[in-house]
C-alpha cells in the first residue's frame, strides 16, 4: 500500500482481555474494519481445501503462534478486499504477536499509527476464558490451552508491545473494568491521538 493511503491501529492484550469486545465497539462508532488475526486464523482453518488447516487447528489449540507467513498473507487479503471496497481504516486486533511478525508487516503492507494495548490481569483473563469456554466451541477455551496462550503472550507477544513502546507508539488502557467503562477509556485515548 502507498504510504499514508492506510491508516492501522494494532490491538493487543493477553487472551481474553477484551480486543474483539472493544473492537466490535469501535467498528460500530467510528468505522473502522476490524480484522482479528484469529478469526481469520480460525476461518481458514475450516475452509474447505485449506492446505493449512491441520496446521493451525494444531498451533492454536497448543497457543503458538502460527508460522508469520501464513497469517499476514492472510491479513493481506482482507485488507486488499475492504480496501478495493473504499475502507482505509483498520483495527488489526490479536496481532503481531510476534517480533518477526512485527517487522514483516510494518515492512510490507503497513506502518502502524499506534497500538492500542489492554492491560489485564491474569486472573480476571482467567476467568472470563473459561466462563466463555463453557458455549464458545472454541479450542483453546480450555485450561490446558489457556495456560499455554498466557505463557506465549508473555514469552513471545510482550516483546512486540516493548517494541512499540520504545517508539511511543503504545495506548495503554486498564481491562479490568466493566465494558462500557473500558470504552470509554478507548474512546478518551483515540481522541487525543486525534481519531
Ligand atoms: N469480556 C470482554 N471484556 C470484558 C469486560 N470489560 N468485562 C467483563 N467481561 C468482558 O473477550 C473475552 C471474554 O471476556 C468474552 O466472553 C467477553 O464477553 C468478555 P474478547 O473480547 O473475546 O477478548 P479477546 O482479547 O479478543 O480474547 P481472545 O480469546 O480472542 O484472545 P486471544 O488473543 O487469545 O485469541 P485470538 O483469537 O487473537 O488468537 C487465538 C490463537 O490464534 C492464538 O493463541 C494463536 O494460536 C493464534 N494466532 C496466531 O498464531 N497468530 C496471530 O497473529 C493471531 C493468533
Ligand atoms: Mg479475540
Amino acid at each position: 500500500f502507498p504510504d499514508g493511503k492506510i491508516k492501522v491501529i494494532f490491538v493487543l492484550g493477553g487472551p481474553g482481555s477484551g480486543k474483539g469486545t472493544q473492537s466490535a465497539l469501535l467498528v460500530k462508532e467510528h468505522g473502522f474494519v476490524h480484522l482479528s488475526a484469529g478469526d481469520l486464523l480460525r476461518e481458514e482453518q475450516k475452509r474447505e481445501g485449506s492446505k493449512y488447516g491441520e496446521l493451525i487447528a494444531q498451533y492454536i489449540k497448543d497457543g503458538l503462534i502460527v508460522p508469520q507467513e501464513v497469517t499476514i498473507a492472510l491479513l493481506e487479503q482482507a485488507i486488499l478486499k475492504n480496501y478495493n471496497k473504499g475502507a482505509t481504516k483498520f483495527l488489526i486486533d490479536g496481532f503481531p504477536r510476534k517480533m518477526d511478525q512485527a517487522l514483516t508487516f510494518e515492512e510490507q503492507i503497513a506502518t502502524s499509527s499506534f497500538t492500542l494495548f489492554f492491560e489485564c490481569p491474569e486472573k480476571v483473563m482467567l476467568d472470563r476464558l473459561l466462563q466463555r469456554g463453557k458455549t464458545s466451541g472454541r479450542a483453546d477455551d480450555n485450561i490446558e490451552s489457556i495456560t499455554k496462550r498466557f505463557r506465549t503472550f508473555i514469552d513471545t507477544s510482550m516483546p512486540v508491545v516493548d517494541h512499540f513502546d520504545k517508539q511511543g507508539k503504545v495506548i495503554k488502557v486498564s481491562c479490568d473494568q466493566p465494558v462500557e467503562v473500558v470504552y470509554d477509556q478507548v474512546k478518551k485515548a483515540l481522541s487525543e491521538k486525534g481519531v
